[in-house]
């Protein structure tokens, strides 16, 4: 049996469009439009020989096979690697990389700990916190705007959100950065992004244990759950895992590409300045225009068919979540980033019932930022070029010169 990146090689059936690109490429992960169009105009489902995969990117058929977890399993992993065929590099997320109904049981211990409820406790944190990063940036006028303003607010708020007592921010940024590294392939950017893998695992591992917990914080509600029982506490922790693995660089990405889009698009920006009520809607916005989260994967859990032509149990696909929410078949000038555009299915979260169950934290902490930014900014210009760093699975920037004007 031939193996490529952990999974089985597969033969594409007749008629379907073959295409010798490799998505990974640092150029097209740094600057992946043109990819995306070219993607979507192939056809679809579109076999990449490089990895031996399918891959779709038009918003309809991706938005299916992302939701249908019946035919397109995540327990055999959302990346390259097949679990059922070797073994992951780290013990498989109890809620991300499973499958109802074992799925069905984390899912909602997560979504109750996250509930909108409970981020709404995080009001004035989240607050306070935005205030004192902007008036510091304020005050430094032109700044780096991913070290200085995006990675800072979610390494300040998160761990004490969780309940951390000692936190690590760069440790925690790394550790986001090597899992989402690790759902591509075992290229450049995968294995020097696990360079301190030993150092950083067992850092996050030891900072998931109960007694590094406050008995306030999110981490307390999960382990909370274990003593009624719900779940084991080896669970809980493997849960307090899964914040620490998807909460910092998701939002440090968020608050990044918010700030480029709207350094790049200044009429916008005043029409967020002018309308509050359009908070909520322009980071839906930035996230449909910019897809933090570019790529996941499916496993074919049994034979099915994608638009029409087989594909066979083992198969992995490619849902290119960054080309579906540019796609001009369902977005009107997609290239446009229009605060006031309401996309209403975008793929930013995912969809179904793996659809991110952090999402409600995650648009408390955006919002907060970007109401203390038209409260207290009157410009937000670009200083130098904006620069994206590439990663696997994560479109985000690697530096972003920003000036702030204030009021
Ligand atoms: C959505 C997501 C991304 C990365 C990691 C996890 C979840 C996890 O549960 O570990």
């Amino acid at each position: 049996m031939g193996m490529v990146e952990g999974h089985r090689r597969i033969t594409p059936p007749d008629g379907m469009p073959v295409w010798d690109v490799d998505p990974y490429d640092p150029g097209i992960l740094q600057n992946p439009l043109s990819y995306y169009s070219e993607l979507r105009s192939k056809g679809e489902p579109v076999y990449l020989p490089r990895y031996s995969v399918l891959a779709v990117g038009r918003y309809e058929t991706t938005q299916k096979v992302f939701s249908d977890h019946e035919n397109f399993v995540s327990s055999r992993g959302v990346g390259l690697n097949d679990f059922k065929l070797e073994k992951p590099w780290r013990k498989p997320s109890i809620i991300l990389e499973v499958d109802p109904p074992e799925h069905t049981r984390t899912r909602k211990v997560m979504a109750r700990a996250l509930s909108q409820k409970v981020v709404k406790g995080f009001a004035e944190l989240f607050r306070d916190t935005a205030e004192r990063i902007v008036d510091s940036v304020l005050e430094k006028g032109t700044i780096e705007a991913v070290s200085e303003f995006a990675e800072v607010f979610p390494t300040t708020v998160f761990p004490k959100a969780v309940g951390m007592h000692d936190s690590n921010a760069r440790y925690l940024v790394d550790y986001g950065a090597m899992v989402f590294n690790a759902v591509g392939p075992d290229n450049e950017i995968r294995r020097r992004s696990m360079e301190k893998e030993t150092e950083i695992v067992a850092w996050i591992n030891g900072a998931c244990a109960r007694d590094r917990l406050s008995e306030d914080g999110l981490g307390a509600r999960i382990y909370a759950d274990a003593d009624a029982g719900e779940i084991t506490h080896d669970e809980a922790s493997m849960l307090v895992r899964s914040f620490l693995s998807a909460g910092v660089d998701t939002t440090v990405t968020g608050i990044g590409s918010a700030l480029w889009c709207l350094s790049q698009n200044p009429g916008e920006w005043e029409r967020l300045k002018a309308d509050p009520s359009l908070l909520r809607p322009a980071f839906d916005e930035v996230l449909r225009y910019t897809s933090p989260v570019h790529t996941f994967g499916r496993t074919a859990g049994r034979d099915t068919e994608i638009a029409g032509f087989p594909v066979e149990e083992g198969t992995k696909i490619l849902c290119v979540l960054g080309a579906a929410n540019m796609d001009p078949d369902k977005w009107e000038d997609p290239q446009s980033f229009r605060v006031d555009r309401r996309p209403r299915g975008h793929l930013g979260f995912g969809a179904g019932i793996h659809g991110c169950v952090g999402q409600n934290i995650a648009r408390g902490e955006l919002e907060a930022v970007l109401k203390v930014l038209i409260e207290k900014v009157d410009r937000i210009e670009p200083a130098g070029e904006a620069v994206w760093r590439p990663n696997n699975s994560i479109h985000a920037l690697d530096t972003l010169p920003i000036t702030f004007i204030p009021n």
